[in-house]
């Protein structure tokens, strides 16, 4: 196999299990656990690359579905690879576009070849299989690549689960076979099999036999109550190897950050932060606060007095009210700087916590003031 990717194993948390790591990769480093901000477009919306490492973002997630419709691989190819192209130059992980094109895409059908479907753009024909979307990411470069799966939706009974599991190992296999760049570039496995533990399990042993060099959960946070989450983390996640990365995807809510780690999960992603801060809502220390909200007309305090980002130490709950409100871009700048800055740094205090193993005491303290249910 590849050897693009390294899972260093630091440490485990005394008091949970959670895992302190690194991931590293041909652009660097990635302290785990960590959190992913998504740049769907080659860009994190509104952030520039310089913003994001000064906010100690490891690693960006963008969208292979995106970019082949637009700009088209071969455009990103011609500028360099996707590195080069959005001017980044740490860790970028691609999803295969098997989500996207589930939940974007219209009039798709699915078949053992790929799945056939129409852009959400305009409407032209498309087609992505395992082959296609290792061919797009193999043109892209991230240092960190998906297998094509299904994501059932939810609820998904047994048996369609089950066959849509079985399809996903079979184009596991196709992506391996197809992948061009094993020395440079990481390809991850998705365990799936909806909310049900044979399944998980079938999964899992179908995917860890072929020997990729890291794995990720997905099927999960498709609109499940979050114990079930939680559940089936409980028993997926020691089905995954230890000597690689774990990976939870399209999770980013602050409560499951937190209880992803504990149960073992070493990297995130969300549009979470960055989707809400675009209608004005921020995460605090104490709660989701509703910027637009008229309460904060003359609430000259910062976001969360316990924040040290950009926008904390410079702009007021007012002006940012203000500015959300008059539509300004200025003010969605700052919302998801500041929603970025507060979910890298719980991750930061995540994994001091593993290093100090209290990772427990941190989750009882955190939840005590955030509010446990908030999401
Ligand atoms: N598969 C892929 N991408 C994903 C998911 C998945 O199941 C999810 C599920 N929450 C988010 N993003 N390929
Ligand atoms: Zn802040």
């Amino acid at each position: 196999m590849g050897l693009a990717i390294r899972y260093e194993h630091i440490k485990s948390c005394k008091q949970t299990g959670a895992r302190l790591g690194r991931v590293h990769t041909p652009h660097g480093v990635i302290e785990t656990p960590a959190f992913m901000p998504v740049g769907t477009q080659a860009t994190v919306k509104t952030i520039s690359p310089e913003e994001l490492k000064q906010m100690d973002a490891h690693i960006i997630l963008s969208n292979t579905y995106h970019l082949f419709l637009r700009p088209g691989h071969e455009l990103i190819r011609q500028a360099g690879g996707l590195h080069r192209f959005m001017n980044w130059d740490r860790p970028i992980l691609t999803d295969s576009g098997g989500f996207q094109v589930f939940s974007l895409s219209e009039m798709r059908k699915i078949t053992e070849e790929g799945v056939h479907f129409r852009s959400h753009l305009n409407g032209d024909k498309l087609f992505l299989s395992p082959e296609v979307a290792m061919q797009v990411q193999n043109a892209l470069g991230a240092d960190i690549m998906m297998a094509f799966d299904e994501c059932p939706p939810y609820p998904a009974d047994h048996a369609y689960a089950k066959q849509s599991l079985e399809r996903t190992s079979r184009w596991a296999e196709r992506c391996l076979t197809s992948h061009e760049r094993p020395n440079d570039q990481g390809l991850f496995a998705i365990i799936q099999g909806g909310m049900h533990e044979d399944l998980r399990r079938q999964s899992a042993a179908d995917l860890t036999s072929m020997d990729f060099p890291g794995y990720a959960i997905g099927g999960l946070s498709v609109g499940e109550p979050k114990p079930l989450m939680y559940e089936v983390l409980d028993y997926t996640v020691p089905l995954m190897p230890a000597n690689k990365p774990r990976y939870l995807m399209g999770v980013g809510s602050p409560d499951a950050l937190i209880e992803g780690s504990i149960r073992g999960i070493d990297m995130f992603d969300c549009v979470l932060p960055t989707r809400i801060a675009r209608n004005g809502t921020v995460m605090t220390s104490s709660g989701r606060l509703v910027i637009r909200n008229a309460r904060y007309a003359e609430d000259f305090m910062p976001l969360d007095p316990n924040c040290d980002c950009y926008t904390c130490k410079n702009y007021t709950r007012a002006y940012i009210r203000h500015l959300i409100k008059a539509e300004e871009t200025f003010g969605i700048r700052l919302t998801s700087i500041h929603n970025l800055h507060f979910l890298l740094n719980l991750m930061r205090n995540v994994r001091q916590a593993i290093s100090e193993d209290r990772l427990l005491d941190y989750r009882n303290e955190f939840f005590e003031l955030y509010g446990m249910n908030e999401s």
